[in-house]
């Protein structure tokens, strides 16, 4: 059986991204947040970002700021256990076929309130082009995600468009300048649900999200998926080991021969100036959207399936 409806299958088509809501078990959800708070008391103590944490600009090692912990399913068995839940993988299905790998990234993006940073406008497929585009992220939310703790903000239809520069001074910044490229955010939708959905966007579309200005906590984890048959082409994906490659497959066999589409690739080269996560690609953006007093996106629409 299918772990979406046509309606979302046709607005992953349509628009780029769906939603749905209530996948974890309330006891999954909870095991979640265990762990992740858990990662996240050990970077007491830290003075720099480290292979799993990346910190917030105002981190100290006496009050901890964790922006992020980096791919996820290589710091907790329970995370990779997650990666293969039944109510996602089911969901995929449709969408990117049986065969299905884990990328090697992934994350946890933490905007703790106050402070937890935005992330600018830009396409997954500019870190991670591949030779077909069955490639997809799958947010799974931590926390409720409303309108005043930095949603994420899709722009519908966008992953059927161009694939944006996401270079400033000569290098890969992992953003977009939206000014420069004429993109019109005012069309971006925020998406609202409880916590235990999951979100599922196409790593053409363009997204973002603003700073968390509220009093609540918006943690999501970040999974990405493709198809088996679609084979890195650039970024942290290049393959290394074959062993490691197929040890990722989450649903499905592994194949050694991928399918070439005619797809847009514009390589992430030179690589950015910062590295270590997309927050620190991101610093050498010289016109930030985010950061500006003005910085909001005009009339979001709420993202309610059950109203279209
Ligand atoms: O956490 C978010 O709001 C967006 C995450 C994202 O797009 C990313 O980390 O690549």
């Amino acid at each position: 059986m299918s772990g979406l409806t046509a309606e979302q299958i046709a607005q992953y088509e349509s628009d780029g991204y769906t939603l749905v809501e209530n996948v974890l078990e309330a006891s999954t959800l909870q095991r979640l947040r265990e762990v992740t708070d858990e990662i996240v008391a050990s970077a007491k103590g830290l003075t720099e970002h480290t292979d799993a944490l990346d910190l917030e600009a105002s981190h100290t090692p006496e009050s901890p700021r964790v922006r992020r912990i980096k791919r996820p399913h290589t710091v907790h068995p329970f995370y990779w256990d997650l990666a293969r839940h039944h109510g996602i993988v089911r969901a995929l299905i449709p969408l990117i076929g049986e065969h299905i790998r884990l990328r090697p990234a992934g994350k946890v993006n933490i905007k703790a309130p106050g402070y937890g940073a935005a992330i600018e406008w830009h396409q997954d497929w500019a870190f991670y082009p591949h030779t077909n585009q069955d490639v997809l992220a799958v947010g799974v939310l931590l926390d409720d995600m409303g309108p005043d703790n930095g949603p994420v903000l899709m722009l519908p239809g966008t992953h059927k468009g161009p694939v944006y520069d996401h270079h400033s001074q000569g290098a890969f910044c992992g953003a977009i300048d939206v000014h420069k490229a004429g993109i019109d955010v005012s069309n971006a939708r925020q998406v609202h649900a409880p916590a235990g959905s999951i979100t599922i966007h196409h790593a053409r579309l363009v997204h973002g999200s603003a700073m968390n200005h509220s009093t609540r906590k918006r943690r999501v984890l970040f999974y990405e998926y493709t198809a088996a048959d679609a084979w890195p082409l650039a970024g942290v994906d290049v393959i290394r080991d074959l062993d490691e490659f197929n040890a990722r497959m989450v649903h499905g066999q592994p194949t050694l021969t991928p399918r070439m589409e005619d797809v847009p690739v514009r390589m992430p080269l030179p690589t950015a100036v910062f590295q270590g996560s997309i927050y620190e690609n991101q610093r050498t953006l010289e016109s930030r959207y985010f950061d500006t007093a003005q910085a909001t996106v005009a009339a979001p629409q709420k993202h309610i399936l059950k109203e279209s």
